[in-house]
């Protein structure tokens, strides 16, 4: 049980790194400085406010791009080993395309990264994290197939500017959430809802823009720059209400069509999406009337040049649901959610944080890594999310316990059931722009004061207890730091 798992007497492996998580819309600022072009969540905030809950926007956010100096300190006093951000696309290419390279771009980000390597502190570049340039999507975004080469010129120039010192690069930050709720829910930028359509088509291209890139880093920059190239997919665990064939079919579904929808061509064994998301959507599509399938499908060539293109797996993962009941087509219309099997949610008793979305279930953490490690011959897993959203309190006792907890499961994972995972980032580095949450979810081990024009940083608790686990590689429940009460 969860209790159980924070008494852990494991340790972290020495060469196990640490760091901290941030992503460039929810902390830069700066939106139209120095030559920046517009991006889908700049678009998204300025012209639909209504969709935002308190109808802020990342405009100035925690002004990250003028604070390099003092966040990068943050890192440091954090003890970190690696810092995981990401390159603004538009920063960088304001028109998206490459014809065109944003000096202040490069600039800004050579100052990042030097600094961050004179602190001892690894970077690690996200590429795409949600952050589309406007130009790319008034041209459709990513349900349109030309997107990927876009993109790959867009990774060429990353790898060919910051190669020489960047190691970890990952391509896309959760693919699923990009597609689904950007194309088909209108939960993020930007906003769409094709539902059961529009995701499938921009997952299709991402995933041919992904293996392109890392190809294209195989062949031109591997042999010099001898880094690595993955992809961070969100995974919730899903599982069974009850033991029932019906419910663990439901619940496994749920993982296969989720996760797997990016894991499995990539990591399996025979490549292309997995079986059961081919079948039910082929199904599902034909009883709805469609002449084909709503989920595009690969050629052969394509489905051999995505296999294998990932030297390590981000995981992100916060939560867990749970899954039951049987395949439904009554009134079943186009939706990623009706082409799954039975329905999921989380127990109303499960603990929360700020996220409705987020209960506490760190024997899901457990779950999943087991189930990456048994359905995809246990590859090399980073995790490169994971945190607790409260309302900004600095003694944040409820975030530390998940932490605890979550890292407890993990340690679990590690040494008693052998799950290849060699490094974890924290969701995130300092409280920031929570998408559609605006600033009223704060995920932060640093609290930034957004009243204050300066936003200034404010250590919480948190950051202490997680400095003190990267010390000793060890978790202690008891922990205590000098100007905070006790938990
Ligand atoms: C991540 N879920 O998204 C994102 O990568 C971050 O940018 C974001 O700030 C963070 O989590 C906190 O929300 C998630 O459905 C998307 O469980 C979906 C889920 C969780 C996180």
């Amino acid at each position: 049980d969860r209790f159980e798992a924070c008494e852990s007497e494991y340790t972290f492996p020495s060469n196990f790194e640490f760091g901290v998580a941030t992503a460039a819309y929810q902390i830069e600022g700066a939106w139209d400085v120095a030559g920046k072009g517009e991006n889908i969540w700049d678009f998204l905030t300025h012209n639909r406010r209504e969709l935002i809950v308190d109808g802020s926007n990342g405009d100035i956010a925690c002004d990250s791009y003028h604070k390099t100096e003092e966040d990068v300190q943050l890192l440091s006093d954090l003890h970190v080993d690696v810092y995981r951000f990401s390159l603004s696309w538009s920063r960088l290419l304001p028109g998206g395309h490459a014809n065109f390279t944003n000096p202040d771009g490069i600039r800004y980000y050579n100052e990042l990264i030097n600094a961050l390597i004179l602190k001892g502190i690894k970077p690690m570049i996200t590429l795409f994290h949600w952050d589309l340039p406007q130009p790319l999507q008034e041209i459709g975004g990513w349900p349109n197939p030309y997107i990927a080469d876009i993109f790959v010129d867009y990774a060429d120039i990353a790898f060919n500017l910051f190669g020489d010192r960047v190691k970890d690069w990952i391509t896309f930050n959760e693919p699923y959430q990009i597609c689904a709720e950007g194309y088909s829910t209108g939960r993020l930028a930007p906003a769409y809802t094709q539902e059961g359509i529009g995701g499938y088509l921009c997952g299709h291209t991402l995933l041919l823009a992904h293996a392109k890139t890392y190809h294209l880093y195989q062949k031109d920059y591997k042999p010099t720059q001898n880094g690595k190239v993955g992809i961070t997919i969100h995974g919730a665990w899903a599982e069974p209400a009850t033991d029932s064939a019906e419910d663990r079919l439901s619940a496994d579904t749920y993982v296969r069509m989720y996760f797997g929808w990016f894991a499995h061509p990539i990591l399996s064994q025979t490549g292309d999406y997995p079986q059961i998301m081919k079948d039910m959507i082929r199904d599902k599509s034909a009883t709805q009337g469609f002449s084909k399938t709503r989920l595009p499908e690969f050629t052969n060539e394509e489905i051999e040049m995505i296999k294998g293109t990932a030297d390590f797996v981000g995981l992100n993962h916060y939560t867990s649901t749970v899954c039951s009941g049987s395949d439904d087509l009554i009134d079943a219309k186009p939706s990623h959610q009706n082409d799954r099997i039975g329905t999921c949610s989380q127990p109303p008793e499960w603990e929360g944080g700020a996220s409705s979305w987020l209960k506490v279930a760190p024997w899901g953490f457990r779950k999943i890594l087991n189930w990456i490690k048994d359905e995809y011959d246990n590859p090399e897993v980073i995790i490169t999310e994971n945190g607790y959203s409260d309302t900004g309190d600095l003694e944040d006792c409820a975030r530390i316990r998940y932490f605890n907890e979550y890292l407890g499961a993990l340690l679990e994972a590690i040494h008693e059931d052998n799950c290849n995972v060699v490094g974890y980032m924290a969701w995130s580095l300092m409280d920031n722009f929570e998408w559609i949450h605006g600033y009223t979810e704060r995920f932060g081990l640093y609290h930034v004061d957004f009243s204050n024009p300066d936003r200034p940083r404010t250590a919480k608790m948190s950051s202490y207890v997680y400095r003190n686990i990267i010390d000793t590689r060890k978790i202690d429940t008891s922990f205590t730091v000098g100007d905070f009460g006790t938990c």
